[in-house]
């Protein structure tokens, strides 16, 4: 537990980061919002990947007191792109179960929102299947709230995970991002059936699509065939701290 004791001292001292990463509509190849993704730097100059510490922060509690200096975070870089002349652009955030939990997350989040006048449409909550099977009720109703006040939600790495396609009706949700496994395998029948399938099913439900980990032209260029809405990936940018975001939006103009 080295390393969980590692974690809060450098959360507690302001030292993890909240790098983004573009999301672009492939029709007008826009960047039309981004992905806060954590970062948690190191002496050595290398990163703990969050695929690491989220489940120490997850299980040891400390994901709460993080979760809301996202969403904070989020809140104020939405607020500071305004300023400096991107208006507009949506944050999407991930949250994990024990902020559902966490009595109150409702509420927390709509709070952010008003402290920092920031549009509701403009924040985008991601979750994955697992938080919906865990405790499909209560993440329904937290979802509703949330959707009626005006904040987007998101399905994230959708199709790996076990979630009951009966799910897909009852959650309040706007976009649908199908796993970056399925686009790494683009080239194959199975990636190709299951991506094309996962399209058709929002729109049939009238949910947008976000294909992630797009890394090349071949791939950029099945998805535009297959009618899929926005693309994030290594090919249009990487997570990049907000300075450097800024930075690339003046390239973008
Ligand atoms: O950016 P990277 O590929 O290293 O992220 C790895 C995993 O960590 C992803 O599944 C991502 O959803 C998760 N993650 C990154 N930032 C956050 C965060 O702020 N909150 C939560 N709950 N998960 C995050
Ligand atoms: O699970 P989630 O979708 O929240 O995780 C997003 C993660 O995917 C981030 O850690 C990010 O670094 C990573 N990622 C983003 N774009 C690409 C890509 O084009 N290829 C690969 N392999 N990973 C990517
Ligand atoms: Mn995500
Ligand atoms: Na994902």
């Amino acid at each position: 537990l080295a390393m969980l004791r590692m974690l809060r001292h450098d959360f507690f001292n302001d030292r993890l980061e909240l790098w983004y990463q573009p999301q672009i509509e492939l029709a007008s190849q826009r960047m039309v919002g981004m992905e806060a993704l954590l970062r948690w730097p190191q002496a050595n100059g290398q990163f703990i990947s969050p695929a690491v510490f989220i489940p120490l922060a997850e299980y040891s509690g400390l994901i709460i007191d993080i979760g809301n200096w996202v969403l904070e975070q989020a809140c104020l870089h939405i607020k500071a792109l305004e300023k400096q002349g991107y208006a507009g652009l949506r944050i999407a955030v991930n949250v994990s179960m024990p902020q559902f939990r966490n009595h109150g997350f409702v509420q927390s989040v709509i709070d952010c929102v008003n402290r920092y006048q920031v549009k509701p449409e403009y924040l985008e909550l991601e979750i994955t299947e697992s938080v919906v099977m865990d405790e499909p009720k209560m993440v329904i109703d937290a979802l509703q709230k949330l959707k009626s006040f005006g904040i987007k939600v998101a399905i994230d790495d959708f199709g790996i995970g076990f979630s009951s396609l009966s799910y897909l009706q009852q959650l309040p949700l706007d976009r649908i991002k199908i796993d970056r496994a399925f686009i790494r395998d683009l080239d194959l029948t199975a990636g190709e059936v299951i991506t094309e399938t996962i399209i058709n099913l929002g729109k049939r439900l009238q949910l947008f699509t976000i294909a992630e980990g797009v890394e090349n032209k071949a791939q950029e260029q099945a998805l535009k065939l297959m009618g899929c809405d926005e693309v994030q990936g290594f090919m249009y940018a990487k997570p990049m701290p907000p300075a450097e975001l800024l930075h690339y939006l003046q390239q973008q103009k």
